[in-house]
């Protein structure tokens, strides 16, 4: 409220308004005798922060005067805003192994009022709150425990922002991601196979039981010794065996042992040229 009796003079007559479109947009209205402005409607700081008014105090002669005054009013902060996040799901990424207190992300919320009515206070309100903590004023992510990809790829922690009594919620998703830290699994094997009317089996009959935990690694396979006839070929990229076309009759019913390496060979570039090998044996039968 502004009083402009300030304004007014001996003359009884004098009276109050604002400029033509100068009354803050109609945010205000001036009794026109007292001079006494008050508010017309409910202010929001965060819309408009200040206002410049013009009013005019009229006396009462044949010809007015008028004499201008501008008003500045100025609007104090309330805390009436929670923090507000750039989107209801963040999404981050950090590698697997990495030791506790590692960094994931930097959560900033942003509060609209000022002050310390915008002061934010971070918290981990649910989800996978064993695994992660969160530094109250900055907002750092970071891990409480070693994360192994194998184990879980994918984490979800709600990020609570307060400004109390207000609050707002964030979903923050953590991508595991994977490096290359298992060796290629595999068993020891036989193929036993016949023939067929005479002639070898031409198709493939059976393929290197391996596979690697680590979902992006790409196995190679070769025989590494045995097989010394090379009955038996062994697709590098597939592990699929097939036999030899070239085997005659005068091979039937030998027993084959062989010894099966097997590479993981990490294709991340990150990972550079990394590998893991693993050796299989197996015994195989040529038989009728
Ligand atoms: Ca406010
Ligand atoms: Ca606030
Ligand atoms: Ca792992
Ligand atoms: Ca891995």
């Amino acid at each position: 409220m502004v009083n402009l009796l300030n304004y007014r003079g001996i003359n009884s007559q004098i009276t109050y308004r604002f400029a033509s479109g100068q009354d803050g947009d109609g945010a205000f209205v001036i009794d026109d005798s007292a001079g006494i402005i008050r508010v017309a409607k409910n202010l929001d700081r965060e819309s408009v922060a200040e206002y410049h008014l013009v009013a005019f105090a009229v006396d009462g002669g044949e010809d007015p005067n008028q004499t201008p005054v501008d008003i500045l009013v100025q609007l104090q902060d309330q805390n009436d805003n929670a923090p507000v996040f750039p989107s209801s799901e963040i999404h981050a990424e950090i590698e697997e192994n990495q030791s506790d207190g590692e960094y994931v992300i930097t959560i900033q919320a942003v509060d609209p009022d000022e002050g310390l009515n915008a002061h934010i206070i971070y918290n981990l309100q649910d989800g996978d709150t064993n695994s992660f903590a969160i530094d109250s004023r900055s907002g750092v992510i970071t891990t409480s425990i070693p994360l192994d990809y194998e184990e879980k790829s994918e984490y979800r922690v709600k990020v609570r922002a307060t400004s109390s009594p207000f609050f707002k919620d964030a979903t923050v998703v953590i991508h595991i991601l994977d490096v290359n830290d298992n060796w290629p699994i595999l068993e020891n094997f036989d193929v036993i196979f016949n023939n067929y009317q005479g002639h070898f089996e031409d198709g493939v009959i059976g393929r290197v039981p391996a596979y690697d935990p680590d979902i992006n690694d790409v196995l190679e396979y070769s025989i590494l010794n045995g097989n010394q006839n090379s009955h038996l070929l062994v697709n590098s990229s597939t592990g699929q065996i097939v036999i030899n076309p070239t085997l005659t009759i005068s091979d039937l019913n030998q027993r084959i042992s062989f010894v099966v390496e097997v590479s993981g060979k990490w294709r991340r570039a990150l990972q550079g040229s990394e590998t893991q090998e693993k050796l299989l044996e197996s015994d195989s039968i040529l038989q009728f």
